[in-house]
């Protein structure tokens, strides 16, 4: 006797194909598009998404986690510093105290249990997504253009594939040191890049989360493309400024949208 309930070839295609036209539908309008799934982005979404928004994450890869992954070098290992520590007591992450207000877990536990996280909470994803341009309206970022990402490792000749377009209320660059989506006002002359800099762990990570923000209207930057906007410095593999700074992130995109919902979008 058959362990499981029989079924049609077809009836697996339909289930896949239909389940990611009605999300595409539904989120070709978001509240809030996030772009890049890493550590910041992550948490930017997990933070959004507990007040039931629309949130999505678009990801180049085919999966999201970005650095989060492997940590530091080849090794599996990542740091955090006090009192970054509390996000992983909130995920259930197991770490092991290295000397006073310094930790060390393992990343791939660490970043499944945040994925999860951001799942649990209702963020949708976009995967194998890369951001190919921004919607730009009246000085204000409206949302994202995206085409599939292989697409951009093709020859133009035979492959020459329109984007399509997403609109959101905020975006979020959670790129890390590309910072792409920042880079698109950039290279319109709108807003300067300042490159990251070199390593100085102590003076980045508060830095980072300060400066999280609004770099323009409409756009949030968080994590490492907070560092390459400014001119911070890099941070190298410890993570708890990118945990803070997607909630931060988070938590100003909340803002910005009551604001939104009272002025209509009105600078
Ligand atoms: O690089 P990433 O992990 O950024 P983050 O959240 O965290 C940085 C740390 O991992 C580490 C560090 C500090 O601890 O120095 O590097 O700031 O994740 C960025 C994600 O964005 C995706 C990329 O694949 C990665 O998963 N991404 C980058 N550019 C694009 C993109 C793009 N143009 N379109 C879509 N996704």
């Amino acid at each position: 006797m058959a362990i499981f309930h029989p079924v049609d070839e077809k009836d697996i295609t339909r289930a896949i194909a239909g389940s990611f036209l009605r999300q595409l539908e539904d989120y070709a309008e978001s509240d809030v598009i996030i772009v890049g799934g890493g550590p910041s982005g992550l948490m930017a979404g997990r933070e959004l998404c507990a007040g039931d928004l629309k949130v999505l994450i678009v990801e180049r890869n085919n999966y999201p986690g970005g650095g989060f992954w492997i940590g530091g070098y080849f090794m599996n290992k990542l740091t955090l510093r006090s009192p970054a520590q509390e996000v992983f007591d909130e995920l259930g992450v197991p770490y092991e105290k290295y000397t006073d207000g310094l930790y060390v877990a393992d990343a791939p536990h660490a970043c499944s249990k945040l994925i999860a996280s951001a799942c649990d909470a209702g963020v949708k994803f976009m995967s194998l997504t890369q951001l190919e341009d921004i919607v730009l309206r009246e000085g204000r970022v409206g949302g994202v253009v995206v085409n599939w990402s292989p697409i951009a490792h093709l020859p133009r000749e035979i492959a020459a594939l329109d984007p399509v377009p997403l609109e959101a209320k905020v975006v979020i660059d959670a790129t890390g040191h590309d910072a792409s989506v920042a880079r698109k006002l950039s290279e319109r002359g709108i807003i300067e890049i300042a490159g990251e800099g070199a390593m100085w762990v102590d003076a980045s990570e508060d830095a980072v989360v300060e400066r999280t923000g609004e770099v323009y209207p409409g756009l949030i930057v968080c994590g490492m493309a907070v560092a390459s906007v400014y001119g911070l410095p890099r941070m190298g593999p410890t993570f708890g400024a990118m945990l803070l700074s997607g909630r931060r992130a988070g938590e100003l995109a909340l803002d910005l949208l009551q604001k939104i919902a009272i002025t209509g979008g009105e600078k």
